[in-house]
């Protein structure tokens, strides 16, 4: 184990031993890029892939971190990262040029994070690093890799470098055009583990949370995989079994975010609320004995089906704040075509008992999909009609066409999916539906929303 310190103004890991059996322990960078995107927002965003490798490393690495996207270093304070009472935020933003595939999105395309020099400086002052390992999540956010991948080769060029992540392993031949020595697929890390000389703990390694100095705010799960078969998402293509995690690691997670002052906590599950006797309410049960002052959150939406009033009592005793339920559409037939998560009455049915819980409408969120290739009969008003008058917010979930998927490969039509950043979920539903279509449903879901809310929210 080892201790933080602030060394040329960048926060380093350095672990108390860099010495075991003789052996000198490989000094390895890990890093979350920044986004390229048209927009961004700190929704709870940690790198937990990253972070579950970092804990794999513990005391057998001199492990550095640096984090694009943490709203919390010192070179991001003060810089318009603003957040608000939940800890979400804004990052820093740099308009950039927009790329050929964008050029017909009437949009600005920015670049997210910390700034690229503020990089370099702590490749250049840093000791040189044996490997850089590096984070990926959305397949279109690959810009963001090419950059710190250039970075790396330019100012620590004997640094092997690992990429790993969704898009990794989504797209995976297109990831191994950016210049990594070495492209993870999925979750066998074995040739990373031969590539950087070490062995994977049997034991399990919490994700490492130390990294953070200032951690505020910090995610979790409690499951693996999905039981569900969605047309339009990976999990299926996946095919990873769905299964709880043992209820001891998710404590370990737990513990050791709360002692880096965590304050407010999101689930990354895929299905939070299958099977709850299980998994969800031993959880919740353990949160109000140690998880006093800790908000939870579930910004991948949560199944309204399975969200019974003896549900939104337990999640909301035990401290959860905000509540995102997957909605997408009231079309029957379109439910039907992509997997029957929902029909409207379920919803309202989870949205009563959320509010008779004691859950206020202007925390709960409906999820609905805008841009989707089956658009035609997805009802997309009447929906979102339909969200208002229950006294919720609305809020689009637009579409991303994901290749592997039955609905992204619907999509070939229209764009070549085989480029990552035609899945982008600002550009998909553009090019598909049109400008002005997309702008009059996005208008309209900010006036239905300001009519219950206001215009501050
Ligand atoms: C949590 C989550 C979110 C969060 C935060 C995402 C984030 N930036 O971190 C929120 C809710 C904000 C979100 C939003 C969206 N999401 Co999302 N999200 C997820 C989810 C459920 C988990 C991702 C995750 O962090 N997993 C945790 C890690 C531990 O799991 P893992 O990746 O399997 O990690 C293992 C390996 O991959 C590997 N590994 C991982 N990282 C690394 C790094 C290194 C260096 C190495 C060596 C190995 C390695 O080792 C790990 C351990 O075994 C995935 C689905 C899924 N189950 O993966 C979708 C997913 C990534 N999201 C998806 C989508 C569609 C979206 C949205 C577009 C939805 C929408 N329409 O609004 C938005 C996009 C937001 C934006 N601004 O563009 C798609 C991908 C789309 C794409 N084209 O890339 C996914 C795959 C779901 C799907 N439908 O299929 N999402
Ligand atoms: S969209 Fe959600 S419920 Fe449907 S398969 Fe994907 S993760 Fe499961």
């Amino acid at each position: 184990m080892g201790d933080w310190s602030l060394s040329s103004g960048f926060y380093m890991r350095r672990n108390t031993g860099n010495v075991k059996m003789g052996k000198t322990w490989p000094k390895i960078l890990i890093v979350n890029p920044p986004i390229y995107d048209f927009s961004a927002y700190d929704f709870w965003l940690r790198p937990l892939g990253a972070l579950a490798v970092a804990g794999m490393l513990r005391g057998q690495a001199q492990l550095t971190f640096y984090d694009f996207l943490d709203r919390r270093h010192p070179a991001a304070v003060n810089k318009n990262t603003e957040k608000d009472a939940f800890g979400r935020g804004r990052f820093i933003e740099q308009q950039v040029e927009k790329p050929a595939a964008f050029k017909m999105i009437p949009r600005y395309y920015k670049r997210f994070g910390l700034p690229g020099e503020h990089f370099e400086q702590f490749l250049q002052a840093g000791s040189g690093f044996d490997f850089v390992l590096v984070q990926s999540v959305m397949t279109y956010w690959y810009p963001g890799i090419k950059e710190v991948i250039a970075a790396v080769r330019q100012n620590c060029p004997q640094a092997k470098i690992v990429l790993g992540g969704f898009y990794a392993t989504a797209c995976h031949s297109h990831a191994q055009t950016l210049g990594a020595d070495l492209v993870i697929c999925g979750s066998d890390l074995k040739p990373m583990w031969e590539m950087i000389g070490l062995t994977e703990p049997k034991a399990y390694c919490p994700p490492g949370w130390e990294l953070y100095p200032n951690l505020g705010t910090g995610v979790i799960t409690l499951t693996r995989g999905c039981p569900f078969k969605c047309s339009y998402c990976y999990a299926p293509v996946r095919g990873e079994r769905f299964a709880a995690r043992p209820m001891e690691d998710v404590a370990a997670d737990f513990e050791m975010m709360k002692k880096r002052g965590v304050r407010n906590i999101a689930f990354y599950d895929d299905a939070l609320l299958y099977q709850p006797e299980k998994i969800l309410f031993p959880f919740l049960d353990y949160m109000q004995e140690h998880g006093a002052g800790v908000n939870l959150h579930t910004p991948n939406a949560m199944h309204a089906r399975l969200l019974t009033l003896d549900v939104a009592r337990r999640v909301v005793q035990a401290g959860m704040k905000t509540f995102y339920l997957g909605y997408e559409s009231a079309s029957a037939e379109f439910q039907k075509q992509t997997g029957a998560k929902l029909v409207s009455n379920e919803l309202a049915s989870a949205v009563d008992a959320l509010k008779s819980a004691g859950a206020a409408g202007t925390n709960i969120t409906a999820y609905e999909m805008l841009g989707h290739p089956l658009a035609d009969v997805q009802a997309i008003e009447e929906s979102m009609r339909f969200a208002h008058a229950l006294g919720i917010r609305i809020m689009f979930s637009e579409f991303s066409p994901i290749p592997g998927t039955p609905d992204g490969e619907l999509c070939r039509k229209y764009v070549d999916i085989d480029e990552p950043l035609n899945h982008n979920k600002s550009a998909f539903p553009v090019v598909f539906m049109g400008w002005q279509k997309i702008k009059y449903y996005k208008t309209l879901c900010r006036t239905l929303n300001e009519t219950t809310f206001g215009k501050s929210n």
